[in-house]
């Protein structure tokens, strides 16, 4: 069982991850890229790709053309996790 995140830890994450919007009917974390064209879009989404293989938590998301929308929640815990915290971390530093 993975356990989600308390208030205080939610509210600090939200805090932290500035670039991300809460979606709080899900209790996810949502942010939009937007890339010069599709070709940069999908290098990214595998590099996305790659690093939740390995950590072994998975984004929802969509792509249309040079934009790539991505959601993360923690299916297992219901809810936001430190994993949905660590993805999103690892996804803005590919970009930062
Ligand atoms: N990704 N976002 C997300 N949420 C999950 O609960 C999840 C996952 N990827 C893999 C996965 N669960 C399973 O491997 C669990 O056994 C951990």
């Amino acid at each position: 069982m993975i356990e989600p995140l308390s208030e205080a830890e939610r509210a600090d994450a939200l805090d932290a991850l500035a670039d991300w919007d809460h979606d709080d009917g899900r209790d996810a974390i949502t942010r939009s890229f937007k890339f010069v064209d599709f070709s940069e879009a999908f290098a990214f989404m595998t590099r996305v790709a790659l690093l939740a293989e390995k950590a072994d938590h998975h984004p929802e998301w969509s792509n249309v053309w040079n934009r790539v929308d991505i959601l993360l929640t923690t299916h297992d815990a219901g809810g936001l996790s430190t994993r949905d915290v660590a993805l999103a971390q690892a996804i803005d530093a590919l970009v930062e």
